[in-house]
């Protein structure tokens, strides 16, 4: 049985995210979806808010669980049992991080790969970065992130303000 982590900090989930997810449930058997809770950015979404969202935007893929982790992500892995770590490769410059970052993980737990998968052209440009800059400003996020996430997304920035 495969049982793979795709983790990341999902400030907030994308539909880029979303499609891979989707993608990689099929290739696996379990998939968990873990999100970062040391992560040294100042989070629009608290990691609570995160893992909710998250939750309901994999409610129809039965073989995914969404949880949040602290610490090393490989030490997470081997806690749940997990094999297999994926990723989602945009461009080059993401190649570059993801690599060094997979060396690493290699290195520190040699039982523990990575799986690349490659963004659907439609997502290329998508990132949590641009989504949360563009709403920052009131702009159109439609393409990027499902209906229901849009006045959650607004109303941090009203909040804000
Ligand atoms: N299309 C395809 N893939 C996408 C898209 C898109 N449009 N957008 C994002 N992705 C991919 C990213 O490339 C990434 O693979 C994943 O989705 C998650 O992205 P983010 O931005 O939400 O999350 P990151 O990259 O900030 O997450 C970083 C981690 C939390 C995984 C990393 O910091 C980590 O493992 N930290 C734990 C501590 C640790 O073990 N450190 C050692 C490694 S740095």
């Amino acid at each position: 049985m495969t049982r793979a982590i795709y983790p990341g900090s999902f400030d907030p989930v994308t539909f880029g995210h979303i499609d891979i997810i989707e993608r990689s449930a099929r290739i696996v058997d379990e998939l968990i979806v873990a999100v970062l809770t040391n992560s040294a950015k100042n989070p629009l979404f608290s990691v609570k808010e995160r893992v909710t969202m998250l939750e309901e935007v994999v409610s129809h893929i039965p073989n995914v669980k969404v949880k949040s982790f602290c610490g090393l992500l490989v030490d997470f892995a081997s806690q749940e049992e997990a094999n297999v770590i994926i990723r989602g490769l945009r461009a080059v410059t993401d190649f570059e991080y993801e690599l060094q970052i997979a060396q690493m993980n290699h290195t520190i737990n040699n039982k523990i790969e990575t799986l690349f998968l490659t963004t659907s052209l439609e997502y290329a440009y998508i990132s949590s970065t641009i989504v949360r800059e563009i709403s920052s400003y009131g702009g159109d996020i439609s393409h990027f992130v499902p209906d229901w996430m849009i006045n959650k997304i607004y109303e941090k920035y009203k909040r804000n303000e």
